[in-house]
């Protein structure tokens, strides 16, 4: 043991951020050097007396752990927007600081949400499954073969509603995004805590700067979203107060040529329901990014099984340039709270 402060790191952050951590003289770095998940007893062991963490996802951050590392604990950075994984009430007790990576990812999920939902729409899944099966030599053409409702409204068609659960950073990258492809109905359903004043504001400012390709964004409640969507995203948080938030009876609102997108939690829809609602097309398809239960989906999911539904392994964030924002940040956030400075990106628990 020495008596600088200790860093406990559970994820290797690669050749260009753990020197970060590692060249400096005045910390010691611990780390869990293997590829797979960092053992939880390996954890509650070495994290005794320390400082700082750096923490991915899948690091469950509860009173044990907290209790395990003890008093020396000021900082624990998690190199993830998302931040359910961290029990933030037993961190506030004592008075341990958090940090997150928002913003830098923000660009890559909306990317990877448009993806989904053009995916989605026009039968990717589906389409691409032909190829592979070398099923294309002996299909036949016909003129409406393999369509699906399009995402784009450029002159030939009527006008798409697209609807947002959750309506953050990512979704408002998201809805940037699709003004090009012509969407001109925006429609909401966020955190009823959060101010109406400030949301007000901040609607007629994106009104504003869309203008005049968007002609209406509004708050509404989630029956609304249900019924009036084109293209749904899901880019809410998770926890509890978003779980099943879509469910049989929210996917029986939908309309049949509507796609959802979800690449915001996988407990936020419910998948058994989801499934359903594909395989007795009360939707036309679905662009995942997250489930719930992963990464635990193998080839008998409900809905690994279902044509319609585009799935991916939770890879919205990773591009190589945000996964290195993230890990840059997330070892910034820790080193900032270490110091005693402001810390780049900290959670601001008052709204938690
Ligand atoms: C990551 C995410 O893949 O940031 C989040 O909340 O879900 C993803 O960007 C993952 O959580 C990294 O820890």
């Amino acid at each position: 043991g020495t008596n600088k402060p200790k860093v406990v790191v559970t994820r290797d952050l690669g050749p260009d951020v753990m020197p970060l951590l590692t060249k400096r003289d005045d910390i010691e770095v611990v780390l869990w050097a293997d590829d797979s998940v960092c053992d939880r007893q390996w954890l509650l062991e070495n994290v005794k007396g320390a400082t700082g963490m750096v923490v991915v996802f899948s690091e469950l951050v509860d009173a044990e752990l907290l209790d395990a590392a003890g008093p020396s604990l000021k900082v624990v950075s998690t190199m993830s927007v998302g931040y359910e994984h961290i029990h933030v009430p037993e961190l506030v007790k004592r008075n341990i600081r958090i940090g997150y990576t928002p913003d830098v990812l923000t660009d890559a999920v909306a990317d990877i949400s448009v993806m989904l939902a053009l995916m989605a729409g026009r039968n990717a899944r589906e389409t691409m499954g032909i190829v592979r099966e070398g099923l294309w030599p002996r299909s036949i053409w016909a003129p409406f073969a393999f369509c699906g409702p399009q995402l784009s409204t450029s002159g030939n068609s009527a006008s798409r509603t697209v609807g947002f659960l959750g309506f953050g950073r990512i979704s408002q990258a998201t809805l940037k995004r699709l003004i090009p492809f012509g969407v001109t109905d925006c429609i909401y359903s966020s955190n009823p805590n959060s101010p109406s004043a400030s949301k007000k504001e901040r609607d007629e400012a994106i009104l504003k700067q869309y203008s005049p390709q968007l002609k209406s964004l509004r708050g509404v409640d989630t029956d609304t979203v249900a019924r009036e969507s084109d293209v749904l995203f899901v880019l809410t948080p998770g926890g509890p107060s978003t779980r099943h938030l879509v469910n049989e009876e929210f996917l029986r609102k939908m309309k049949e040529h509507s796609v959802i997108v979800n690449a915001g939690r996988g407990t936020v829809v419910e998948s058994d329901a989801l499934a359903k609602a594909l395989r007795e097309k009360w939707i036309w398809g679905a662009g995942i990014d997250v489930v719930e239960g992963e990464p635990n989906v193998g080839k008998d999911h409900p809905l690994v099984k279902e044509p319609r539904c585009n799935i991916l392994p939770h890879i919205g964030s990773a591009s190589f340039e945000t996964r290195l924002a993230m890990a840059t940040l997330a070892v910034d956030n820790c080193l900032a709270a270490i110091g005693g400075q402001n810390m780049p990106a900290e959670l601001d628990v008052r709204i938690d």
